[in-house]
């Protein structure tokens, strides 16, 4: 399934909702992440469908501020977003 990780390093589960203008959930999303850490790091991963958004495990272990950026495929739309949280 995309978005687990197994390897026992995972911190988080990063979650993200999709809702359209009516405010209802956006289903059959095709949905990644790709976080930048404070060193540099990049991880990139896909996201399971769960509880009416789009999840996957993460690793965040280090202080710091992460950059985590998504990107969703909604049929032939394509949507990016991005953040930033520091974690203390
Ligand atoms: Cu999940």
């Amino acid at each position: 399934m995309p978005g687990v990780d197994r390897s026992g390093k995972a911190t988080h589960h990063l979650l993200l909702y999709l809702g359209g203008a009516d405010g209802k959930i956006l289903p059959s999303a095709k949905v990644g992440f790709q976080i930048t850490a404070p060193d540099g790091s990049i991880q990139k991963t896909l996201t399971m469908e769960m509880q009416g958004g789009y999840g996957a495990d993460v690793t965040m272990a280090i202080a710091g501020v992460y950059r985590v950026r998504m990107k969703a495929e909604i049929g032939a739309v394509v949507l990016a977003d991005e953040f930033t949280y520091d974690l203390k």
